[in-house]
């Protein structure tokens, strides 16, 4: 009889284990399109046009194209030592605020082919794109909005210049995975030899929302970056970093007295943080130069980005659920500075070696209560961010213990929630189990795509715990590891 008993309990068990359906999405979530721009994690942003040759920042606009002349220009060089630094994309800045557009467009004169590059046959953007398509690299264009070379600028006609511009990007090089728009426009400029200033209203001069049509139509896997989103927002400053609580989900804050946000126009003291169950899914860019500008310039040889300093963004943008987008300036040959290929080659190295070992792999893993098979603790280890565990709808606040045979030594620790069913934990904690009690070695507040802590001194530890402190819905996790930052 007590058999029976069991047999029938067991029966029970297995089959309630297969019967619970998966979590109800919460919140914004991620589109498709921003599924895929969450696994590009680090890309680069090219900044390279006569400004470089004028050792400037911003051109004026007024550059003779016949200083752009780069005679040792080599796109698949470039790209390759980007790639060697684990950079999984490349945004070309088509056009910078100096207006000289480096495919040879039927928009403005003042483009590639009046350069003696490649004798004026040249296309740079074509070159950087069909690199990328060979090396693997995804491809995005950035075109600047403010144009202070076209004597256009400011009047409507532009405004058509300007979209008749990006259709031309749009249609010629391929799938694009980023459609970058920054908001500066510091007024004055060439602008066809008026030398003067243009002040334009940014809350309707641009039009910004017939142009993303435009985007949205003939690129739609194109993720549209901008201060305000849509897709994904600047995290509000040119550091490299995102706050500490970074949520991916996002209400653009209208500057005081407007109702309606656009880009260059609004209240960005929210965009480090995001906004908790925020109105759309707008994950955050850290952008930052890998030398001290965004262009080349000769003076700053040493102020290369050290790996070590790239490591700590690296855990400050991607480690916290954001992006790294790292500002790459080739010198007045056409090529990266042998000090630039260096430090992304040893930053490459340093994650790719940092990450190898998942010492969750041997570990058994268990949960105070489970969801069933079809969410099992496995799926947290499994390597691929397809599978998922899950905890049960009543449980707000699992926990998830790993254990080894032997101890295992690690200082970092990777989570991913699984967002396609949105953004779920609120707060969380590690401990590991000392003396017979747990003893909690760090907290956090979002995860998301992806969050990493970094402990400052390693820990040894045979069974270590992650505790979901707070969250408004049962929980998801991806992927959980532990890893040992490679001593470089
Ligand atoms: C800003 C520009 O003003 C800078 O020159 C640079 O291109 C940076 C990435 O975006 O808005
Ligand atoms: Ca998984």
């Amino acid at each position: 009889m007590k058999n029976i008993f069991l047999l029938f309990g067991c029966l029970f068990i297995y089959l309630f284990s297969f019967s619970q359906p998966a979590p109800k999405p919460y919140g914004a979530l991620p589109s498709a399109r921003q599924l895929k721009w969450h696994e590009t994690e680090v890309y680069g942003l090219i900044h390279f046009t006569p400004t470089t040759f004028e050792n400037k920042e911003w051109g004026y606009g007024d550059a003779d194209p016949n200083i752009f002349n780069p005679s040792m220009f080599d796109a698949e060089k470039i790209i390759s030592a980007l790639k060697a630094g684990g950079l999984k994309g490349v945004i070309l800045v088509s056009k910078h605020h100096d207006g000289f557009a480096l495919w040879p467009t039927k928009t403005t004169n003042y483009n590639i082919s009046q350069s003696p590059f490649r004798n004026g046959k040249g296309d740079l953007v074509k070159e950087i794109e069909q690199a990328c398509r060979k090396l693997g690299m995804k491809f995005g264009v950035y075109c600047s909005p403010w144009d202070r070379n076209n004597p256009r600028y400011g009047t409507s006609a532009y405004v058509e210049d300007y979209r008749n511009q990006l259709k031309e990007l749009y249609s010629n090089y391929g799938e694009l995975f980023m459609s970058w728009h920054d908001g500066a426009n510091g007024g004055d400029g060439y602008y066809g030899g008026q030398r003067t200033t243009k002040k334009i209203d940014r809350s309707t001069y641009y039009g910004w929302d017939t142009t993303w049509a435009i985007t949205r139509k003939m690129q739609p896997n194109a993720n549209i970056f901008s201060d305000v989103g849509w897709d994904v927002r600047w995290v509000g400053n040119e550091r490299g970093f995102a706050a500490e609580t970074s949520w991916a989900t996002f209400t653009p804050v209208p500057v005081q007295g407007e109702s309606k946000t656009v880009p260059g126009q609004l209240d960005d003291k929210q965009n480090p943080f995001g906004t908790r169950n925020g109105a759309n899914w707008v994950p955050a860019e850290c952008d930052v130069p890998l030398r001290k500008g965004w262009f080349y310039h000769p003076e700053d040889k040493d102020k290369v980005k050290s790996p070590a300093q790239l490591f700590d963004l690296y855990l400050k943008s991607v480690g916290r659920g954001a992006a790294l987008d790292l500002g790459i300036a080739p010198n007045t040959n056409g090529l990266l500075a042998e000090e630039d290929i260096a430090s992304l080659a040893a930053f490459g190295k340093l994650v790719n070696e940092s990450f190898k070992k998942n010492l969750a792999e041997n570990a058994s893993v268990s949960s105070n209560e489970t969801r069933g098979k079809a969410f099992s603790t496995l799926l947290m280890k499994d390597g691929n961010p397809n599978t998922y565990w899950a905890s049960s709808d009543k449980d707000l606040t699992p926990s998830i213990e790993f254990s080894w045979k032997e101890n295992i030594t690690f200082d970092l620790i990777r989570l991913r929630e699984f967002i396609p069913l949105g953004q779920r934990v609120e707060s969380f904690e590690v401990d590991v189990f000392e003396n017979d009690q747990w003893k909690k070695i760090a907290e956090a507040t979002s995860i998301g795509a992806c969050r990493i802590l970094y402990l400052n001194t390693p820990v040894s530890a045979k069974k270590i715990r992650i505790k979901v402190n707070a969250s408004p819905v049962c929980v998801t996790f991806s992927e959980i590891g532990f890893y040992k930052k490679a001593d470089l």
